[in-house]
């Protein structure tokens, strides 16, 4: 079946969570939605909002615009619009663009009647960035420990935070979504290569089996997680970096102050060498 005889058969209506038949049409390849709207609304307002700090700062040199949150003074309080009130308001904008983006993918899946796997794993990226401007904030008691918008600031932020704890490499959650990271690119190699390597053969070729595939990581390795069962191996590794990411970042300051060489300490201490 070509595409747009496929999608003449699946625009139909139906499927929406919120709103009815109301704003179930498409605009062009778009399908529009209640959370289409509303995702439209957070992210122009909130884009808008970028723009309008950005007018208020030093510079327009798109890689030195910086919306920085609220002084660690303000607590948890609101804070005016030009001493971080912005970077709040931004901050609502944006949970308010990803969560209608999520919702609206809950709303295609249900129109296809597919799994809601890929909202899934877009959620947990959005968990993430909560865990960064909301919850570690929120624990620590002001919306300063919230990363600044800007392309560089944000960097300098992920600098200065990770070595207020000295060593942030010898956080063990950072070393678990760091080694999860890896092993995503890896898998995702391996797999790339082996899909192509059996289906887009050379002119004259025939395109191989998933048999082809299954015996090809057989004689390598010993064993073949089957065609299906790598998807499910990536989705993992990619959902757990993503998890011990938030995790790594959540417990320094909330749960641990020091530098994170010190807390290794807890080898030493073991009752086992005394
Ligand atoms: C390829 C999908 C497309 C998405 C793109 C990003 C914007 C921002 C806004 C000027 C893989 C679009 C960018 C809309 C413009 C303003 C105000 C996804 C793809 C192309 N970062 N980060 C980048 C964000 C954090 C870190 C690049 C966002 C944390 C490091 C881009 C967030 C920490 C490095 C960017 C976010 C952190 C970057 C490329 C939110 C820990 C780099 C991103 C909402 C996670 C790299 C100059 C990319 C770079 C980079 C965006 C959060 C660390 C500007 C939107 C606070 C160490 N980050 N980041 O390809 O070159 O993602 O920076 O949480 O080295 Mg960042
Ligand atoms: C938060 C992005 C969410 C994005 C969303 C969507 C748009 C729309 C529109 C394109 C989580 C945004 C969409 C805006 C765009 C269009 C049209 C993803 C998020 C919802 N580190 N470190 C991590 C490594 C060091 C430090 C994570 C490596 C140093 C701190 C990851 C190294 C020190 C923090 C990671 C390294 C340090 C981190 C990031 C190597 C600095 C965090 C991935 C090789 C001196 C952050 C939750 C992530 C974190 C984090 C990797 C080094 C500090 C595991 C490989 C030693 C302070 N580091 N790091 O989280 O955990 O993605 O955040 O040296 O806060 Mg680290
Ligand atoms: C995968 C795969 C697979 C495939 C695949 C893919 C994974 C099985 C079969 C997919 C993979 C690829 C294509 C590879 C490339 C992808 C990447 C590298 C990932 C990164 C992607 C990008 C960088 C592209 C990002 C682009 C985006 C997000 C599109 C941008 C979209 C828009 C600007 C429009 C968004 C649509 C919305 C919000 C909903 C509909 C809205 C409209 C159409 C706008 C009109 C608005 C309204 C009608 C509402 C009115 C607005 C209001 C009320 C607001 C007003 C507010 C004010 C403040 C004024 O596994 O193999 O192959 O292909």
């Amino acid at each position: 079946m070509t595409m747009l005889s496929f999608e003449k058969k699946y625009r139909v209506r139906g499927g929406t969570l919120v709103g009815g038949d109301l704003f179930d049409f498409w605009v062009g390849p778009f399908y529009v939605g209640f959370f289409g709207v509303t995702t439209a609304f957070f992210s122009i307002l909130g884009t808008a909002l970028i723009f309008y700090g950005a007018s208020m700062g030093p510079t327009w040199n798109p890689w030195q615009i910086n919306i920085a949150p609220p002084d660690l003074s303000w607590g948890l309080s609101a804070a005016p619009l030009a001493e971080g009130g912005l970077w709040q308001a931004i901050t609502i904008c944006a949970i308010g663009a990803f969560g209608s983006w999520a919702l609206r993918e809950v709303e295609i899946c249900r129109k296809l009647g597919m799994g809601y796997h890929v909202p899934f794993a877009f959620s947990v990226a959005i968990g993430a960035y909560v865990t960064l401007v909301v919850i570690r904030p929120v624990l620590m008691g002001a919306w300063g420990h919230g990363f600044p918008y800007g392309i560089f600031s944000h960097l300098d932020w992920v600098s200065n935070v990770g070595y207020q704890y000295l060593h942030f490499h010898y956080n063990p959650a950072h070393m678990l979504a760091v080694t999860f990271f890896f092993t995503t690119t890896m898998a995702l190699a391996l797999h790339g290569s082996l899909i192509l390597s059996s289906v887009n053969p050379k002119k004259g070729e025939t395109v191989k089996t998933p048999e082809h595939e299954d015996t090809y990581f057989r004689d390598l390795i010993g064993y073949s997680v089957g065609t299906l069962g790598i998807h499910r191996v990536g989705l993992f590794l990619a959902l757990s970096a993503g998890f011990w990411s938030a995790v790594c970042i959540v417990i320094s300051g909330p749960f641990w102050t020091r530098s994170w060489t010190e807390w290794w300490s807890w080898w030493l201490d073991l009752p086992i060498w005394s």
